[in-house]
């Protein structure tokens, strides 16, 4: 696909376009990356933006003062500070549950509960969410429940088949897969939120430019072959670190005590390439830990080809510290790469040795 970086197209007459007339409107790279991802989840339509949390402002924009939301009790801190920082001074109310508890949705949903918001897995417990469950309690209150799911990818789960209204992710992670694109995308199958959301997107303007719409284009044709790796050494470092003397706890769904492992199996095709896990020694057993791993670079962001690792509490997580979504400090979480599993589990060793 061409990077169209044309910001204006050939009229044929006044307000007669030839299928594109201003590239925030609509752009031909922007268009073949929206049709890509619509695919990938099975949606009808799918909209493009600069980055992932300018595609959740552009759903949580549709609210208004009065609306409540719910959200799960480990957001990604960005999704969290969105929610209740920005839109909580505008009149949004909001709760935070463990939506991956059944029965937790249904106790908090009021009348004026306008979204869900769900991530599973989630970021950084990796807690698993039973999307068909939510959805279907969900429904009963007219509630549009939106499934963040930009850890698991289109490649393992499909939110909308299992029920799901919305489907939003950042595609920063692993559709571009490479650490060199920010950018967000929703996917939906209902025309009338369609035409809201291409409202929106062209009258707020948070578009991706062309070149990171082909950025994105060419992560997603190695989406599959990338995911397999990912799962495959995730699981790999998973098991290492569960007989590990320094590790008091592993969170990666792929392990059959994870109490979510049941329901992953069945709504996703793999159990994704994150892992976090909580050291003996807590605080300063993970800074040390983050500290000294050399192949796992310490930095923010995830699901790229290289392994990264990071302190969710000082850094992704940050923006919840002061909140009831507040992170372990003893908590770390791996981004596992695609490098040789072997180079991955000796860096670990000696980190945690
Ligand atoms: O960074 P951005 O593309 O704006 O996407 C925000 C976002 C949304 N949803 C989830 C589940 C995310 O993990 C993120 C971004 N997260 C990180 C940067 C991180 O390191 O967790």
């Amino acid at each position: 696909m061409p990077v169209h970086l044309a910001t204006t197209f050939v009229q044929s007459a006044p307000g007669q376009h030839r299928g594109y007339e201003y590239s925030r409107t609509a752009n031909p790279t922007r268009t073949a990356l929206e049709r890509s991802v619509a695919g990938l989840e099975g949606a009808t339509h799918a909209f493009a933006f600069a980055s992932g949390m300018a595609a959740e402002n552009a759903l949580v924009g549709l609210l208004r003062p009065g609306d409540h939301v719910v959200m799960g009790l480990d957001a990604y801190g960005g999704t969290f500070r969105l929610i209740a920082d920005i839109y909580g001074e505008r009149g949004i109310g909001w709760s935070a549950v463990d939506l991956s508890e059944p029965g937790a949705l249904a106790e908090a949903l009021r009348p004026e509960t306008r979204q869900v918001w769900v991530e599973t897995p989630t970021n950084p417990m990796l807690a698993v969410v039973d999307i068909a469950a939510v959805a279907e309690t969900a429904r009963t209150s007219g509630a549009a429940v939106i499934v963040d799911n930009t850890f698991a990818t289109p490649y393992l789960q499909n939110p909308l088949t299992l029920g799901a209204d919305v489907v939003v992710h950042s595609s920063t992670k692993y559709l571009g897969g490479h650490s060199d694109v920010l950018g967000g995308v929703i996917a939906v199958n209902d025309d009338e939120l369609a035409e809201r959301l291409a409202y929106v997107q062209n009258a707020a303007g948070a578009v991706p430019s062309p070149f990171d719409c082909y950025l994105l284009l060419r992560g997603i044709k190695t989406l599959g072959v990338r995911m397999d790796r990912h799962c495959e050494n995730a699981l790999a470092v998973a098991e290492h670190l569960d007989s590990h003397p320094a590790v008091a706890r592993v969170l990666y769904p792929g392990l059959p005590d994870h109490p979510g492992h049941d329901v992953a199996a069945r709504q996703m095709s793999g159990f994704g390439g994150m892992v976090s896990c909580i050291l003996n020694g807590s605080e300063a057993a993970a800074v040390a830990a983050v500290s000294s791993t050399r192949v796992f670079l310490l930095a923010e962001s995830l699901g790229a080809v290289e392994s990264l690792i990071e302190q969710p509490a000082t850094m992704t997580h940050l923006s919840v510290a002061d909140s009831p979504l507040a992170v372990d400090p003893g908590l770390i979480r791996l981004s596992v790469g695609i490098e040789t599993i072997d180079d991955l589990l000796t860096d670990l060793d000696q980190a945690l040795s």
